[in-house]
C-alpha cells in the first residue's frame, strides 16, 4: 500500500499569521478570558481547554467560581465546538466531581478478579511496577509487554512504550470502530476520512446516512452542520433498521434490512450507472477500471435489492436519482463505527465508490481537503528498533490492516505465538466491553504476569489488573497539543482547570516518572510538560503563554475542493479512484465489492444491534452524575408488534439471552415502531459489572456482554460486532 504517512502540513511562521490578521483579532476577543482575569469577573476565572469526553476534542471555555469548578462552554474560536459543546461536554463538569474516581495507586493483594488491594503511594506503585516491566524485558524481551491506549491522553504511554522497545501498540478505535472505512477509503482514493471526518455535510444538498445516526451520535460539528442542512431544506436519506433521530429529518426513511447496505449501495450504483447519472467528466478525468466495474454491476437491479433489503424498487430508483440530481453536493456519509458484518470493508468501499460516482469527493458538499498546522515535535532520540517484529498481524493475515489490531494482541497473549506476550499496560480504554467476546480477553489477561491500568474511574478492566494508577481528569491536566487535520488548520491546548481532587496524577507525569524508573529518562528531557509544550508551540511560532491564553490558535484556510486549488491526487496505484481495485485482486480479495448475504439467527431470536445516546459517551459516562441524571439506564428497542406477541409492553422488565447463553442484567423494555421487527437495539455502556462504579453498577443491559460472537473482516481484521442474536426473557417479580 502507499505510504500515507504524509500529511498535508502548513507552516505558519508568527509573522503570516500577524500577515492573516488572526492573531490580532483573536488576542482582543481572548482578553477577558486570560486566567488573571479573577478580579475584574468578581471571582469568576475563565480558563480555556478543550473537551475530553469524547475524541471529538472540542475547544472549551471552563468557569471557575469561587475556587471551584462551575461551568464549561464552548470556545467561539474554535472550529470544532463554534462556541457550542454537545450534552455530555456540557456535563464534562461531573467528571470533576464524581464520587466514584480513582483517589490513589494501588496495587493488588489477591487474585485476578477478586476485589482486594491495597492503597500505596505513587512511589511505591511505580517502583513496583518498573521492577516488573524490567522483569519482563530481562526475561521475554522488551516487545512481550503491549499497550492498549485510547485517545490523546495515551501519547506520553505511547512515547514511553516505544523507547521501552515494544511495537504492540494497539486502540479500540480501529478493529472496533473506524477500520473498515478508512481502508475501503484509501482503496479507493489512497486517503483517509480522518477523524474529525472530512465530511462537508456544511454544504451539502444531498446527505445520505447509511446507520451513521447522527443526533444520537453526538460528534458536535457533525450535529451541528446537519442541524442547518435540515434547516435549508437539504435532502437527507437514512437507511437504517431502526428509526433514528437522523431518520425523523429524512426525506426518504429506508427500513433496511439489518446486513444488507452492501445489496443498496450496490442497487443504487446499478441505476446511476445504467441510467447514466454519474458524474461522467470527474469519472473519465480521475477513475480507474471503470468499465469493469460498471460490468460488474449487471445483476444488481433494484429488483433484486429489494429481496435481499425489504427495500422497494421504486424507493431505491427515487433515492438513487435524487442523489444524482445534487451531485456533486451529495454526500453519502462514510460512517464511522463501521465493524457490523465482517464484510466492511467492502461495504465501505462500496460508499466510497457510490460517492466517487457522484463525484462528491474533493468537492463542496462532499469531501473537503483537510489541512493541519505543523507543530515540530520535541527533539528526542531515535527509539530502539524492536528485535521483533509485531505480533498483532503475524505473516499480514489481513493484509490491508494500516493501524495495530487490538484483537490480534488479545490472540497473541492467549496463544503465546509468535511470541509470548506478558504485559499489558491499558490506558483510557475498557477493554472488557471494548472487545467482543469478553471471556476471550479474560482469558488473555489470566495468560499475563503484569497488568496495569491507568484509568479514572474503578472500571470493569481496572478490576482485573494488577496495578491500577488514577489519572486526573482532562479537567486537571496538561495533554499533548492538538492539531488535528480539519476544514480549518489550528492548534488546540488543553490545560488544567482545577487541582485534582485526591491524588491523581496526569499521564504525561506517569509516563516519564515511570521512564525515569525504568531508565529511560533520555526520552523525556524536558523538565516539565509546560517547557514540553512551550519548546513545541516555539518551533510554530508560537508560545505556551499564548496558548493558555487563547485556548487556540488558527491558520488561514488551505483550498478545500479541487475546483479552488485542492490537489487532486489519489495514493492508489494507479494514481485514479479505484473504481476496480488491482490491490485488491493481487492479495486474493474481490476487485470490486461483491454482495453476500448475512447469516440469520435462531429461529425466534432477533439480531442485537446498538449504537449511542446524546447524554453518554461508551461506558465512560454513566458514574458522571449530570449525565447519569439525563439517563441512568438504557432500554431494549423491540418492534411493537413483536412486544404484543411476546407479551411485553414498554417499562416491563426483561433479561436478555443470546445464542451462547449469555444473560444480561435486567433491562427495560421500549416498545416501539421505530425498529424492524427482525431486530432489537441497545444504547451501549450500560449494565456495568464493576462494583466500583457504584452510580452505573448492574444499571440497565451491556450489549458488549451479549457479544459472544463476531466475524473478522478478512481484509483488515475489523470485528465484525452486528452478529449476535438475542431472545427476551421476562423478570420474574419485577
Ligand atoms: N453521544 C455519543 N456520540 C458518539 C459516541 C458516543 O459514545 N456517544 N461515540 C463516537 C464514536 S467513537 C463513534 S465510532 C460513533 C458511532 O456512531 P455511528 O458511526 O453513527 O455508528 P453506527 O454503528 O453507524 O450507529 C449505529 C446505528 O446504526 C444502525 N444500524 C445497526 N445495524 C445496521 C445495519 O445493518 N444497517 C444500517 N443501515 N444501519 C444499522 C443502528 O440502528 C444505529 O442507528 O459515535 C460517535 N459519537
Ligand atoms: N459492544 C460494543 N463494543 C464497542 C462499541 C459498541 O458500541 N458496542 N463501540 C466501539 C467503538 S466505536 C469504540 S471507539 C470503542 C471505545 O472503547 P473504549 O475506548 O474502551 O471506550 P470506553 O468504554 O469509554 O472506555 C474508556 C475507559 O477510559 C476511562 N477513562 C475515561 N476518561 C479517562 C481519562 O481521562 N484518563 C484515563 N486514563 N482513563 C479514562 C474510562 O473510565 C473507561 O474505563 O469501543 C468499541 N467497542
Ligand atoms: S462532541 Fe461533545 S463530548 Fe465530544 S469533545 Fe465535543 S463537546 Fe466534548
Ligand atoms: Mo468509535
Amino acid at each position: 500500500m502507499p505510504d500515507l504517512s504524509r500529511r498535508r502540513f502548513l507552516r505558519i511562521s508568527a509573522a503570516s499569521v500577524l500577515a492573516a490578521g488572526l492573531a490580532g483579532r483573536a488576542t482582543s476577543a481572548f482578553a477577558g478570558w486570560s486566567e488573571g482575569s479573577a478580579a475584574a469577573k468578581g471571582g469568576v476565572r475563565t480558563v480555556p481547554t478543550f473537551c475530553d469526553i469524547c475524541f471529538w476534542k472540542c475547544g472549551a471555555i471552563a468557569h471557575v467560581r469561587d475556587g471551584k469548578l462551575w461551568k464549561i462552554e464552548g470556545n467561539p474560536e474554535d472550529p470544532l465546538s463554534r462556541g457550542r459543546l454537545c450534552p455530555r461536554g456540557t456535563g464534562g463538569v461531573g467528571a470533576h466531581s464524581d464520587p466514584d474516581r480513582l483517589r490513589t495507586p494501588l496495587i493488588r493483594v489477591s487474585e485476578r478478579g477478586q476485589d482486594k488491594w491495597k492503597s500505596v503511594t505513587w512511589e511505591e506503585a511505580l517502583e513496583y511496577l518498573a521492577s516488573r516491566m524490567a522483569k519482563i524485558k530481562a526475561d521475554y524481551g522488551p516487545e512481550s509487554m503491549a499497550l492498549f491506549s485510547h485517545g490523546i491522553g495515551g501519547t506520553f504511554l505511547r512515547h514511553l512504550m516505544k523507547a521501552y522497545g515494544t511495537p504492540n501498540i494497539a486502540a479500540p478505535s480501529f478493529a472496533q470502530c473506524r477500520g473498515p472505512r478508512d481502508v475501503g477509503f484509501r482503496l479507493t482514493f489512497g486517503d483517509d476520512i480522518g477523524s474529525p471526518e472530512r465530511t462537508d455535510i456544511a454544504n451539502t444538498e444531498c446527505l445520505v446516512l447509511i446507520g451513521s445516526h447522527l443526533g444520537e451520535n453526538m460528534h458536535n460539528t457533525q450535529v451541528q452542520e446537519f442541524a442547518e442542512a435540515v434547516g435549508r431544506g437539504a435532502t437527507i436519506i437514512v437507511a437504517d433498521p431502526r428509526f433514528s433521530v437522523a431518520a425523523s429529518k429524512a426525506k426518504h426513511y429506508l427500513p433496511i434490512k439489518p446486513g444488507t447496505d452492501l445489496a443498496l449501495l450496490l442497487a443504487w450504483m446499478q441505476v446511476i450507472v445504467t441510467e447514466k447519472l454519474y458524474d461522467a467528466d470527474y469519472v473519465a478525468k480521475y477513475g480507474f477500471g471503470f468499465d469493469a466495474f460498471a460490468a460488474s454491476l449487471t445483476g444488481y437491479t433494484p429488483e433484486w435489492a429489494f429481496t435481499e433489503t425489504g427495500i422497494d424498487p421504486e424507493t431505491i430508483r427515487t433515492t438513487a436519482r435524487e442523489m444524482a440530481k445534487h451531485r456533486p453536493a451529495t454526500l453519502v456519509h462514510p460512517g464511522r463505527h463501521t465493524n457490523w458484518y465482517g464484510d466492511d470493508t467492502q461495504r465501505s468501499r462500496a460508499v466510497a465508490l457510490l460517492n466517487a460516482l457522484l463525484g462528491s469527493w474533493g468537492r463542496k458538499g462532499g469531501f473537503y481537503q483537510p489541512s493541519s498546522m505543523d507543530v515540530p515535535a520535541y527533539p528526542c532520540p531515535d527509539y530502539p528498533k524492536p528485535a521483533r517484529p509485531k505480533l498483532d498481524n503475524p505473516g499480514k493475515r489481513y493484509p490491508f490492516a494500516h493501524e495495530g489490531l487490538t484483537t490480534g494482541i488479545r490472540e497473541a497473549t492467549i496463544t503465546g505465538k509468535p511470541y509470548p506476550i506478558k504485559g499489558w499496560m491499558v490506558y483510557a480504554t475498557n477493554l472488557i466491553s471494548a472487545l467482543p467476546n469478553e471471556a476471550e480477553t479474560i482469558r488473555a489477561i489470566q495468560a499475563l504476569d503484569l497488568l496495569v491500568v491507568v484509568d479514572v474511574a474503578p472500571s470493569e478492566i481496572a478490576g482485573w489488573a494488577d496495578v491500577v494508577l488514577p489519572e486526573s481528569v482532562y479537567l486537571e491536566r496538561y495533554d499533548e497539543l492538538n492539531p488535528e487535520l480539519f476544514r480549518d488548520p489550528f492548534i488546540a491546548l488543553r490545560q488544567p482547570v482545577v487541582d485534582a481532587p485526591d491524588d491523581q496524577k496526569p499521564n504525561w507525569w506517569i509516563a516519564k516518572r515511570l521512564a525515569e524508573k525504568l531508565g529511560l529518562d533520555t526520552y523525556f528531557p524536558w523538565s516539565n510538560i509546560e517547557s514540553y509544550l512551550d519548546t513545541r508551540l516555539k518551533g510554530a511560532g508560537y508560545s505556551l503563554a499564548e496558548l493558555k491564553r487563547r485556548g487556540i490558535v488558527r491558520g488561514p484556510r488551505q483550498p478545500l475542493y479541487f475546483e479552488d486549488g485542492a490537489s487532486a491526487e489519489f495514493e492508489t496505484p494507479s494514481r485514479k479512484i479505484e473504481f476496480y481495485s488491482t490491490q485488491l485482486e493481487k492479495a486474493g480479495f474481490d476487485p470490486v465489492p461483491r454482495y453476500t448475504p448475512p447469516e440469520g439467527g435462531p429461529a425466534g431470536s432477533f439480531r442485537l444491534l446498538f449504537g449511542r445516546a446524546p447524554m453518554h459517551t461508551f461506558g465512560r459516562t454513566q458514574t458522571n452524575r449530570l449525565l447519569s441524571d439525563l439517563m441512568d439506564e438504557n432500554a431494549v428497542w423491540l418492534n411493537a408488534t413483536a412486544a404484543l406477541r411476546l407479551g411485553l409492553k414498554t417499562g416491563d422488565y426483561v433479561r436478555l439471552k443470546n445464542q451462547d447463553g449469555a444473560v444480561s442484567e435486567r433491562v427495560q423494555v421500549k416498545a416501539t415502531q421505530r425498529i424492524r421487527p427482525d431486530c432489537v437495539y441497545l444504547v451501549h455502556g450500560f449494565g456495568h459489572t464493576a462494583k466500583g462504579l457504584r452510580r452505573a453498577y448492574r444499571k440497565g443491559a451491556s450489549d458488549s456482554g451479549l457479544i459472544t460472537r463476531y466475524k473478522t473482516d478478512p481484509l483488515m481484521g475489523g470485528t465484525g460486532m452486528n452478529v449476535n442474536f438475542v431472545t427476551l426473557e421476562p423478570v420474574e417479580g419485577a
